[in-house]
């Protein structure tokens, strides 16, 4: 086979760039806007260029998303490879029950979905709701053609105000999100809150020169632990959707 361009496997936004469409689906005030945040700043930080366009967020005055966020990345340029970079459409659903409507618009023309989790003890049943709410919304696709993996955000908390991963996994494997022996390395976890607080902290540090090259970039290696492991749900996705993709082009 000759070689697989990005259009090849991707769609193409009104730019004609080939975008991968990520959804972030989870319950009310698990962080999702959080997350989008955080990795907007994280983008400006280590590269602006990255950032195709600025984060819109659609709220209401106490902070609560209404419609959606949005934020479009892309990939840096490949080191001297030709082709296209990758574009990111990254979208957070409004979590509250009431604007259910309006995820029907955020998930036309998904690719991959970040269930976005809430270890908070009292989010257990929410959480539940949520993976069922997705597989409903998605249909037969849903962990298939649209791969899932999960996110469960506030691992900050201590363990007594923390629901139990186990239970995650399972419900996500009865839900048909994941194969069972595939489960462990589709559910992350991690900290929104811990990661703004490291990137505030590199930002105010008196040794900030340790972290910025000479364009004032934070270098990659100096990425807080916190910040990986926000950022490792997008490249898991990312990897099961091009697998996937490249699976059908392969197979037609
Ligand atoms: N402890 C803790 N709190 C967090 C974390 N991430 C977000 N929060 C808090 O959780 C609350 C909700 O965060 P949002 O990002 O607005 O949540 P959301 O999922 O966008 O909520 P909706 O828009 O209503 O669906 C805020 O008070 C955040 O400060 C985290 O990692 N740990
Ligand atoms: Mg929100």
């Amino acid at each position: 086979m000759s070689q697989l361009e990005l259009t090849d496997i991707f769609s193409v936004d009104r730019q004609g760039k080939p975008t991968m469409k990520i959804v972030l689906f989870g319950p009310p005030l698990s962080g999702k806007t959080s997350m989008l945040t955080v990795f907007n700043a994280l983008r400006r930080m280590e590269n602006p260029d990255t950032i195709v366009s600025s984060l819109q967020k659609i709220q209401d005055i106490s902070g609560r998303t209404v419609f959606f966020d949005q934020g479009v990345f892309q990939t840096p340029p490949f080191k001297g490879k030709k082709f296209d970079r990758l574009r990111y459409q990254l979208w957070t659903i409004p979590g509250e029950e009431r604007h259910k409507v309006q995820r029907d618009i955020v998930m036309k023309g998904v690719d991959g979905v970040i269930l976005f989790l809430n270890f908070e003890n009292i989010a257990k049943q929410m959480n539940e709701e949520i993976i069922k709410g997705a597989k409903d919304q998605i249909g037969e696709k849903f962990g298939k053609k649209v791969p899932v993996v999960a996110f469960i955000n506030k691992s900050d908390l201590a363990e007594n105000e923390r629901i139990d991963k186990r239970e995650i996994i399972q419900n996500m494997i009865e839900e048909g999100a994941i194969l069972s022996d595939k489960a462990a390395n589709h559910v992350m976890t991690g900290s929104c809150l811990n990661a703004r607080n490291d990137l505030v902290e590199i930002l105010n540090s008196p040794n900030r020169d340790e972290y910025f090259d000479d364009n004032n970039r934070l270098t990659v290696d100096k990425r807080p632990d916190s910040v990986w492991l926000i950022v490792r749900p997008i490249q898991k996705l990312t990897q099961l959707v091009v697998e996937q993709r490249i699976e059908i082009v392969q197979d037609s």
